[in-house]
């Protein structure tokens, strides 16, 4: 039940769901060495998804920009690497929707808790957008919202449930996109927060 929402969108529901344990454990051992925080926009807003990430590069972003950085800027060390149950489902799910060879080198995980949101925004800090993105959702459900080419479109909503995935690449690689405010709700693989993975090519 592949579900394609337009040209180089796809979502796999519950690819990820025979292994989500393993996932989360994953996760958790990412957190430790690099803890969850929420970054500060460049216009001086607190973010209300906190972030982490690992791999090679690390999205982040602080007063003077986003960008992605081969350390933390918390501890100064390198990101955690890429867990291989994490390199591997993503490279299964790209080849999945038409995007064989995805090797990706920077994993952004975003946490959501209840009342948290990220607005609408395009995915444009990456080196070649001819790559795709490959995003995994954990725990609790959230209504994604998947805009046009220009910010002015209204967004589809869209329900992104435990263990689903989505790629977006080719002509979708632009849309703009976001999440809607995460509502209360307590989940048994992750209590109360949702997990995003988004597995990209940053350099
Ligand atoms: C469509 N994360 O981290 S993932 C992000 O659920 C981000 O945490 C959301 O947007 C989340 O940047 C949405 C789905 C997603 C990711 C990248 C895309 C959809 C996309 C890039 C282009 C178009
Ligand atoms: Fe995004």
């Amino acid at each position: 039940h592949d579900q394609s929402l337009a040209p180089g969108a796809i979502i796999l529901s519950g690819f990820a769901r025979p292994i989500d344990s393993g996932l989360l454990t994953a996760v958790a051992e990412v957190a430790e060495a690099a803890p969850f925080r929420n970054m500060t926009t460049p216009g001086g807003w607190r973010m209300s998804v906190a972030m982490t990430n690992c791999g090679e590069a690390g999205w982040v972003t602080d007063r003077s920009g986003y960008r992605y950085d081969p350390r933390d800027p918390e501890t100064k060390t390198p990101w955690p690497a890429m867990p291989a149950v994490f390199r591997d489902l993503a490279a299964r799910a790209a080849d999945r929707a038409g995007f064989p060879g995805f090797q990706p080198d920077a994993c952004l995980i975003n946490r959501y808790a209840p009342g948290a949101k990220l607005s609408l925004h395009q995915d444009k800090d990456e080196a070649d957008f001819g790559q795709p993105i490959v995003s995994v959702s954990l725990g609790l459900p959230a209504t994604f919202l998947w805009g046009g080419t220009t910010r002015s479109e209204r967004p589809r909503r869209i329900r992104l449930t435990h263990g689903d995935i989505a790629v977006w690449g080719g002509p979708a690689r632009l849309t703009f996109h976001g999440v809607d405010t995460l509502r209360d709700g307590d989940h048994p693989a992750t209590g109360p927060f949702r997990y995003n993975l988004t597995f990209r090519r940053a350099r």
